[in-house]
Parts: C-alpha cells; structure tokens; sequence
C-alpha cells in the first residue's frame, strides 16, 4: 500500500482563528481560501510513500536533535506560477532548515518526490489565484510556538473533502 505523505508543522487554535480574521476581512479574494484546519507548514513533501519507505522516514526523523522554536508572521507572499497565496515566517530560525533539509534529502534518497526549488517555508492561504489578492492591511503579527512536527497522511475523503491526518508526531528537544 501507498500512501501521500508530508512532513510539516501544524498550527494552534488560536493561531488559526487569527488568520481567518484577517484573511476573510483584509484580504479580497477572487476565490475561497484553503480550508483553515488543513493549514499548517509543509518541512518536506514526499509524496506516494510505500510501507517500508515510511517506517525508514519515520526512523529517520526519530533520530533527528533539533531543539523547540518560535516562528513569528507578519508577512504574505504571493507566487504567480502556481497562483499560491501564503504567510511566511521572518526571522528563518536555523532549527526551521535543521529540519527541512534532512527530511527533504532523506526522501530524495529513498527514491521519493525530489523537490527541485529550495526550501521556501510557508503557510498556503490561496492556491490557484489568478493574480495577487489585495491585501487591505496586514496581518497582526502572531508568534507560533513550534514543540513538535509531525508526518501527514493527505487524502480526499467524500464527507470532508481533502485531510491532511497527523499519523506521526515528533517531539523537539
Ligand atoms: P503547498 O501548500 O505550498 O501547496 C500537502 O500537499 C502539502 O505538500 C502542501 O502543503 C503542499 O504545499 C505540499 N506539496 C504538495 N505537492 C507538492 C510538490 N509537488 N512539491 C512540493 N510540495 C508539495
């Protein structure tokens, strides 16, 4: 069995209905928004994982010693290629990195989706935007608190359309 898989930084309650605020109220749209509870930030897409792929990921991501760390966003990006629309935390904290790059290399060694692009954290708000959305005033900056990442199964379901289904969690130091 395969499955799609990413590893990425899930986002708070709080966090969450702060960005909703803004984004329904300060930002004109020519299209609905990614669903709020799928928002999170992608450290390494995989893509179709078999079984053994993953227990070698998940091995692989158990041994990494990276201590806890705080992003903070205030700033949007918007990218034209593929219409994204998304927040972006500024300072990069080094853990950010400390984490990506290994995971993103890890897959590429296993045989899965190489990403071509360097790593570019961000939270995507708007996918397939044709042109960049009018953002009336910016977002009020929001500090995320980042303890653990964890490894996401994404998949279309009839009832809840597409879920992104934390399946492992890993702690920071
Ligand atoms: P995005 O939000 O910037 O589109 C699950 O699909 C997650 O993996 C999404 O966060 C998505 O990033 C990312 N993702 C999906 N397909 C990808 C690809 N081909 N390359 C890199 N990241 C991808």
């Amino acid at each position: 069995m395969v499955r799609r898989l990413f590893f990425g930084i899930g986002l708070d309650a709080h966090s969450r209905a702060h960005i909703n605020a803004w984004l329904r109220t300060e930002v004109r749209a020519r299209k609905a928004p990614t669903k709020m509870e799928n928002w999170h930030l992608t450290l390494a897409f995989l893509g179709q994982v078999t079984e053994s792929q993953e227990a070698d990921m998940v091995a692989f991501a158990r041994q990494l010693t990276v201590s806890g760390f705080t992003l903070t966003f205030a700033q949007t990006g918007y990218w034209s290629g593929n219409g994204i629309f998304f927040l972006r935390p500024e300072p990069e904290p080094a853990q950010l990195s400390a984490l990506a790059e290994p995971l993103r290399d890890m897959g590429a060694k296993l045989g899965l989706h190489c990403n071509r692009l360097p790593f570019a954290p961000h939270i995507t708000l708007l996918r397939g935007h044709k042109g960049e959305p009018e953002v009336r005033s910016s977002i009020t900056p929001f500090m995320l608190t980042v303890t653990r990442f964890h490894l996401y199964h994404s998949y279309r379901c009839d009832t809840r359309g597409l879920v992104y289904e934390p399946v492992q969690s890993f702690e920071l130091l």
